[in-house]
């Protein structure tokens, strides 16, 4: 842990000084998950990272992380494209740039590249955590201040082996980890899919919250013939069905399903967010960073949610605990959140890449309390991990 830079009679101009960003380095890591995870258009053993390393004149250094699942297939965004436009471009923006001023920066980084998301939101995390260790203050205290220490969190079932997926289950209720599920589907067709979601439903214990996250596989005409069917099993969220870009399909299906809808790829920036509430495109919002870019634009996406009405849902693209310690840390500030979180990604890598990895307890993952975001990356891991070619 660094120590303190100032001390009580700072001045804000030393603090601009002393936080302007000297270098930033990127690295791509591929680290192997324990079992083959599933969504509807891809599958993945390795999960891969962008880390960013933001070094400020004091000397202090942070770390964030951009996390993709399979390559270019969730978003647009693939770990190369962010390592390349980030040194190309956004690195550049932020050169000298002061670090304390966080919108500020998000405001370079926005006029030096449209849209990349998951790789401005590395930086903003970098940002954060060089802030909070040249401070001495944990990130919830620089996002307006935490107002839980935990967050109830949900295990993603993917495998597709419904054997498997029922021991899984198991062993996390018993360890006391984890009692809510959600289950990928879309990869097989329908009728398989509720198969495996009935022998869930069977063999877990009564009353397991399941969710059903369809990552964009279905037609509207599926859901409207098999809405029933999944009401009948009792899912508490359905996620996503739809395409991203269909908020009106989205709208169409709320009104006829008793099972609240969410959505995650189909809103991103703040205007989604508002399309997609006004429109009562579904009840429930996941936030991202990768998908909105910053902490502070997260929390300005919650924001219009709220206002319109929307619970919220802390998502997550299988980060390690450090991408999940930024997300966490910025849930944790956030007024309300109905569904917690689902930052299981530190536990289904076979190594996390941190020193100390998040911690699990009693069902809930627990808000870092350390400088900064709390974690800090583990130097031999980063070597083992990291791509070379
Ligand atoms: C998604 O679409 O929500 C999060 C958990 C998981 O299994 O996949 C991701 C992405
Ligand atoms: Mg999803």
């Amino acid at each position: 842990m660094a120590s303190p830079a100032h001390t009580p009679h700072d001045t804000a101009p030393d603090l601009i000084r002393d936080t302007r960003v000297r270098d930033i380095q990127t690295t791509i890591l591929d680290v192997p998950t324990t079992r083959r995870h599933k969504l509807s258009n891809t599958a993945v053993t390795h999960q891969n990272y962008v880390h960013v390393r933001v070094r400020f004149e004091n000397g202090v250094v942070g770390y964030g992380e951009a996390a993709t699942l399979g390559g270019p297939r969730w978003s647009e965004e693939s770990v190369e494209a962010i390592k390349a436009n980030i040194d190309t471009y956004l690195a550049p923006a932020l050169i000298g740039a002061p670090g304390c001023q966080l919108e500020a920066a998000n405001l370079l980084l926005d006029a030096a590249a449209k849209r990349n998301t998951a790789a401005k939101s590395a930086l903003n995390a970098a940002l954060l955590d060089a802030l909070g260790r040249t401070l001495d203050l944990p990130a919830t205290a620089l996002l307006g201040g935490a107002v839980r220490d935990r967050i109830s969190v949900i295990w993603a079932l993917a495998s597709g082996d419904v054997i498997q997926e029922v021991e899984e289950a198991k062993s996390k209720i018993a360890a006391r980890q984890f009692n809510r599920f959600k289950i990928k589907l879309g990869f097989a067709d329908i009728r398989t899919d509720l198969r495996r979601l009935e022998r869930l439903r069977a063999e877990l214990p009564e009353g397991t919250e399941i969710i059903a996250d369809i990552n964009q596989g279905w037609s509207e005409a599926d859901c409207r013939k098999w809405l029933p069917a999944l009401e009948a099993l009792d899912l508490s969220l359905i996620e996503q069905p739809l395409e991203a870009g269909n908020l009106a399909g989205m709208a169409r299906l709320a009104k006829i399903s008793r099972i609240p809808l969410m959505l995650d790829e189909g809103v991103f920036s703040p205007q989604d967010a508002l399309h997609g509430a006004a429109m009562g495109a579904g009840s429930v919002l996941s936030l991202k960073l990768c998908k909105h870019g910053s902490t502070q634009a997260l929390q300005r996406v919650a924001g219009v949610a709220l206002a319109g009405g929307q619970e919220l849902y802390g998502g997550c693209l299988l980060e390690s605990s450090l991408g999940a310690a930024a997300h966490v840390a910025v849930f944790a500030t956030l007024p309300s959140l109905t569904w917690g979180c689902e930052h299981f990604g530190p536990l289904i890598l076979s190594e996390d890449t941190t020193q100390d990895s998040l911690v699990y307890e009693d069902f809930h993952v627990l808000v870092p309390q350390g400088p900064g975001l709390g974690v800090v990356p583990d130097a031999d891991r980063t070597m083992r991990f990291q791509r070379t070619e």
